[in-house]
């Protein structure tokens, strides 16, 4: 018995010591709730990883106050009640990329220096576009934006090689009676910069997790690709 406890707390301190390398677990704020004054909650059914690297010099997709943005676009193709996104920055040493993940060529290309990193920030928005047609490049090129949520630092994150906790998360949950706040099909973008304006440099993890498996969604770090995914080729 005595040898089966030893055991067991051997067992924990590795299983903690793993999971202190990777990150801690996306919970939903949808169907949170409190028991004996503890919040309980559900981990993302759905969880889409994407695996980038930002490069020294690299081309923004835009720049808008001083800071340069890069886009990752989204498509969802049916209602969606609620999508979380967080942004951890240096990509932590034990995660890479599964089957089903999303990695850019620059995380392969500088994969020796994904220790760099940098102090994330995150934007959710949704374009004024729903239809998927030929035109829909052009188009998504030139529509407007509707800012649906912004975070610079979340406390749930681990903390930066620097000890600051730096990282960024955020929930959106659909509103249906509002439509300039409701997760409708459509596509969607979201902005990554850092807090400070000037160079973005270092590797990052973006994460969407969604409540419900939402089939066909698809996510490219620009229009072009994301087109091909949607028409499946
Ligand atoms: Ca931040």
């Amino acid at each position: 018995m005595k040898k089966l406890i030893f055991f067991f707390i051997v067992s924990l301190f590795f299983i903690k010591g793993i999971n202190a390398q990777k990150l801690p677990a996306f919970d939903a704020d949808l169907g949170k709730k409190t028991v004996f004054g503890q919040e309980i909650r559900i981990p993302y059914l759905d969880v889409i990883s994407y695996f980038g690297y930002i490069k020294e010099g690299s081309v923004p997709d835009e720049e808008r106050g001083g800071k340069k943005y890069y886009y990752l676009y989204l498509w969802i193709p049916v209602a969606a009640p609620e999508i979380g996104i967080r942004m951890v920055s240096p990509i932590p040493p034990q995660l890479s990329p599964g089957k089903e993940d999303f990695k850019t060529s620059d995380y392969s290309d500088y994969f020796n220096e994904r220790k760099k990193y940098f102090d994330t920030w995150i934007s959710f928005e949704r374009a004024d576009l729903i239809t998927n047609d030929s035109n829909f490049v052009a188009n998504a090129k030139t529509t407007s934006w509707k800012m649906y949520a912004q975070n610079d630092d979340s406390n749930e994150l681990p903390a930066q090689p620097s000890g600051k906790k730096y990282n960024s998360c955020m929930r959106i949950t659909s509103d249906v009676n509002n439509s300039s706040k409701s997760l409708v099909m459509g596509l969607y973008r979201i902005g990554f910069t850092t807090y400070k304006t000037g160079d973005v440099q270092g590797s990052f993890i973006a994460q969407i997790g969604a409540v419900v498996k939402l089939p066909g969604i698809q996510i490219a770090r620009d229009l072009e690709s994301l087109k091909a995914a949607m028409d499946g080729k």
